[in-house]
């Protein structure tokens, strides 16, 4: 059998260097577990940056993914295919929105609402032909096409992959007076708000309570759509089915992905009304694999489980507990502990050496997380982590950040 050192030789020999991942060579996945290859046992607490929210493997998801790919696979968008209808039926009654369009990755989903947004403003709101310009935010993370991190505020996520599509307008984040301000300045022209309900890859920051609220009624105000990207924040992670519902508002675009397939498939979605998802007609807009029926099969599992299982629910529960908990760790290296549900960010003193020698820490005692923006540690495990392997990731936790980081005791969780 290859070791881990072989595996990690090969990868890094024939493969492009565009990550920098932590060097543990995972071989299997159950629940809120992974294993590498020398059978060590880790608590995944990133979770595949949430697109793992029912679980490693989960045995129905993974059922319907074979039974499919066994019978029909892929047919193209050419002809219909069994599975489409009844996918649609169920996230359209699910989340309330009277239509959807599938897709593959999140940055697909994402182009798919800037279009949508986009052709909206020309058809029904009557901006001037290429003059539509969206509203996005600093800090933001919506994926890595051109025109994405064309917007982004990451130099390293821009640099040299110029030059990039026009029409954005990068504003702070958390900020409504400075948005207010962007619409009067150039109404006429705004299509629509891209946002994050709460930004992930920028730290799992929370805008202030009301933000949301004011950024809808903006938009009614302006004539805009009010677009959610709820690609990581979405489908239970917060404790809502969806970030946004934390307000009690409604968005005109929620753009979905990750766990709408439970880690099994690439799978991504818009979700909307008639008014906008009706700008759409046939041969503006499509993907070879999008609604594929493995993907509408698997996806209409992985929404299955995350209802009949309650994940949302209990991401609410476990949630309170994991805040509550780590709120009440005494350590020197804390700055601020902020999230909803299961999603938690800890935010590190900048004294404190940054977050990544904590993770290496906290991977050597079993606990697989992941930094983000240098300071901060992100908290995100599969949803269906049991009680007792919360209270195990907090003592890991506790023990970390109570000191400076020391050599590792391999005290490996009991099997
Ligand atoms: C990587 C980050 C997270 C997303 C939101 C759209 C997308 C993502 C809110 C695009 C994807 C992934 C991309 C992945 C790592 C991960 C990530 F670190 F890159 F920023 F989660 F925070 N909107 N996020 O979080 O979806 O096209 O990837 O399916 O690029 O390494 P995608």
């Amino acid at each position: 059998m290859t070791n881990a050192k072989d595996l990690i030789t090969r990868e890094d020999h024939f493969g492009a260097h565009n990550y920098h991942p932590l060097d543990v060579v995972l071989t299997r996945g159950k629940g809120a577990w992974v294993w590498d290859v020398e059978d060590n046992k880790y608590l995944d607490f990133l979770a595949a940056y949430s697109a793992v929210n029912q679980g490693h493997c989960h045995p129905r998801i993974l059922e319907a993914l074979v039974e499919q790919s066994r019978r029909l696979a892929l047919t193209s968008r050419a002809f219909r295919n069994d599975q489409l209808g009844t996918f649609y039926q169920k996230l359209c009654e699910l989340t309330g929105f009277t239509r959807t369009l599938p897709m593959n990755t999140g940055a697909e989903a994402v182009e798919t609402a800037i279009k949508a947004a986009r052709k909206w403003a020309y058809k029904v709101k009557g901006v001037e032909k290429d003059r539509a310009k969206i509203l996005v935010f600093e800090n933001n993370f919506h994926g890595r096409t051109t025109t994405i991190v064309g917007f982004s505020s990451e130099d390293q996520y821009r640099d040299g992959f110029g030059p990039f599509t026009p029409g954005f307008e990068l504003l702070p984040y958390g900020d409504a007076v400075v948005v207010e301000q962007a619409l009067i300045a150039g109404g006429d022209d705004v299509a629509a708000i891209l946002i994050e309900p709460i930004q992930g890859e920028g730290g799992i920051i929370v805008p202030p309570d009301g933000y949301l609220t004011r950024l809808r009624e903006l938009s009614t105000e302006h004539n805009c759509l009010l677009i959610m990207d709820e690609i990581q924040s979405g489908l239970g992670r917060t404790g809502k089915l969806f970030a946004y519902e934390h307000e009690g508002i409604r968005p005109d675009i929620v753009i979905i992905g990750k766990a709408l397939s439970g880690g099994f498939y690439p799978v991504s979605a818009i979700l909307a009304d008639d008014e906008v998802m009706d700008v759409f007609h046939p041969g503006d807009h499509g993907s070879t694999y999008g609604g594929n029926p493995t993907a509408a099969a698997v996806a209409t599992a992985a929404l299955d489980v995350l209802v009949e299982e309650n994940l949302v629910e209990r991401s609410a529960r476990l949630g309170e507990y994991l805040m509550e908990k780590l709120r009440a760790l005494e350590s020197p290296h804390i700055r601020e502990i902020r999230g909803k549900g299961l999603w938690v960010g800890i935010e590190l003193h900048p004294k404190a050496g940054g977050a990544r020698r904590f993770c290496e820490e906290l991977r050597e005692r079993g606990l697989l997380c992941k930094e983000t923006h240098d300071h901060v540690i992100r908290l995100a495990p599969p949803l269906v982590i049991e009680e007792e392997d919360l209270d195990w990731a907090l003592q890991t936790l506790g023990q970390v950040l109570s000191s400076s980081p020391v050599a590792a005791t391999t005290s490996q969780p009991v099997a």
